[in-house]
């Protein structure tokens, strides 16, 4: 189980920061971030981890792209949250004066790595979410190239939790429909 409270928290203040962001494909930017909650909710449900844990992978996955994409800054995030909440989103976060997109997720790894469990857990549930079906816009390399990338994520962050990895890899599959 985890905290409600918690959620509402992480919620309100991701959505007061990402305003009127939206998805490639238009929707709202909240869909995305509750798509990750809920990988992760159900994620903590079936490997019953304790509530402290669920609450950071849990306010983790709401804030996940909060530094990546808006104006808040990690002061505004330790003055909201926890420490371990704070590093965890960074952590999650593009170092973006990174030149080319393969460092910037080489180096985004590595800071996972250096994550518990509940902060990796989220970069799992991000790609499951993101597996949907592709933007019309994207080609077919582009599409090998997130399989790939994919591929690397998982065999990064697999043991960070068996059922958003079993999750993952399923959802690889199913994507090779649009290669
Ligand atoms: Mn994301």
């Amino acid at each position: 189980m985890f905290n409600q409270e918690s959620y509402l928290k992480a919620i309100n203040f991701a959505a007061l920061y990402h305003k009127d962001q939206q998805t490639p494909k238009g929707l709202s930017y909240l869909t995305h971030l509750s798509s990750v909650a809920m990988e992760v909710i159900a994620a903590c449900n079936s490997s019953s981890l304790k509530e402290v844990e669920s609450t950071v992978a849990i306010s983790c996955a709401l804030l996940h792209d909060v530094l990546e994409d808006t104006n808040c800054t990690m002061d505004n995030l330790f003055d909201n949250f926890s420490e371990e909440i704070a590093l965890g989103v960074e952590a999650l976060s593009k170092d973006k004066t990174l030149e080319t997109k393969k460092e910037q997720m080489q180096d985004s790894i590595n800071k996972l790595l250096t994550q518990k469990y509940p902060v990796q857990m989220v970069k799992l549930a991000d790609r499951i979410t993101n597996l949907q079906t592709p933007p019309e816009q994207w080609s077919k390399e582009k599409i090998a190239e997130y399989l790939k990338e994919s591929k690397f994520i998982f065999s990064c962050l697999k043991n960070s939790n068996i059922y958003l990895a079993k999750r993952l890899e399923e959802k690889m599959e199913d994507y090779k429909q649009y290669l």
